[in-house]
């Protein structure tokens, strides 16, 4: 009999980014990172292996992938049969819940997602530690996914040591994520030519690893210490670090637009007024900010006005991946 399993997974958003690999192959990231899961944007993917299939069928948000399209997924599921010892090929069915086409969907939750669903219907019981590092030859924000709230993937130095390890799970701690929409659209560098882009060409490369270390030193113990200053300013001079690595690459790219440099304005601006905020950014122009719970009305209806109500989306701590039938 063929198993059909569905396992569902949350995007998170890094504090300390990851940006560099130091092995393509195995996914090993030049430094370890850190995130938080996030509750409001998440994958549902199910998987059946199945014998009478002749290739692997891949369905996202009702549309089935050309064979090109779904060419990172085939990979991924060809790791999984040799792990498994499995031959056949798998249908595999993926909805991404986003509340509006926000371009903030991630591959973190969807090769998440992935790993739990697939491993499982090919007949493994991987823990949740196993599952990260499966997810990790997927995509590397994937390996962080596989656990809720605050979490640290660890570089490690080969396939067994790369993995998650969650810092704080259940987060009780009232935090927000205000979440900009400022393009939907697709973005042109993707993450993974970006990053190798940057490890390459960049001149600064070798200060940032020095930089994570610095900023995972100081940012455990902020979140253990719920200390929101720290935590803030860690987490946006981390991600500002970060985007210097695109700036000073060649040839220099960027992911910022206008909007994302009006949006970081506005919460100098929001700061200036007492109310405390942060901004980070990824492989996008998307600004989240991070603030208390008690501020997020006030610094809500200040983006809504500037960009629009629909383009502002609140997110709160998320747990990490579920399965959902047996
Ligand atoms: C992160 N990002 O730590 C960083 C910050 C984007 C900026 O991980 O090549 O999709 O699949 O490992 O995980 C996005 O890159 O890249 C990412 P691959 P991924 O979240």
């Amino acid at each position: 009999m063929n198993a059909t399993v569905t396992a569902r997974a949350h995007t998170n958003i890094a504090l300390v980014k990851y940006w560099g690999k130091a092995d393509t192959e195995l996914m090993l990231p030049q430094t370890s990172s850190l995130s938080l899961t996030l509750d409001q944007f998440y994958t549902d993917t199910t998987v059946t292996f199945d014998d009478q299939l002749t290739a692997d069928e891949v369905t996202v948000n009702d549309q089935l992938l050309s064979s090109e399209a779904a060419k990172k997924v085939h990979n991924f599921l060809n790791l999984v049969r040799q792990q498994a010892s499995r031959t056949s090929f798998a249908r595999v069915t993926s909805v991404n819940h986003v509340p509006t086409a926000a371009g903030l969907a991630s591959s973190a939750s969807a090769f998440a997602a992935l790993a739990g669903a697939a491993s499982r219907a090919a007949g493994m019981d991987l823990d949740r530690t196993a599952l990260s590092r499966l997810a990790r030859r997927g995509s590397g924000s994937a390996t962080r996914s596989i656990f809720g709230g605050f979490v640290e993937w660890e570089a490690g130095h080969d396939d067994l040591s790369s993995r998650a390890v969650p810092l704080i799970e259940d987060v009780t701690w009232p935090i927000a994520v205000v979440a900009l929409v400022l393009d939907p659209h697709h973005k042109k560098v993707s993450s993974r030519q970006g990053m190798q882009s940057s490890v390459t060409t960049s001149p600064f490369y070798p200060a940032w690893k020095q930089i994570v270390a610095d900023d995972l030193d100081a940012i455990k113990p902020a979140i253990r210490a719920q200390d929101f200053t720290t935590l803030g300013e860690t987490l946006e001079t981390n991600a500002m670090r970060m985007h210097a690595l695109t700036l000073s690459a060649r040839p220099p790219f960027s992911y910022f637009n206008g909007d994302t440099l009006t949006a970081m304005q506005t919460v100098k601006g929001l700061r200036a007024a007492g109310l405390e905020c942060y901004y980070t950014l990824d492989a996008g122009p998307n600004l989240k900010v991070f603030c208390q719970t008690a501020d997020v009305s006030a610094i809500q209806e200040r983006f809504a006005r500037q960009f629009g109500s629909d383009n502002v989306i609140v997110a709160h701590p998320g747990p990490g991946i579920q399965f959902l039938n047996k």
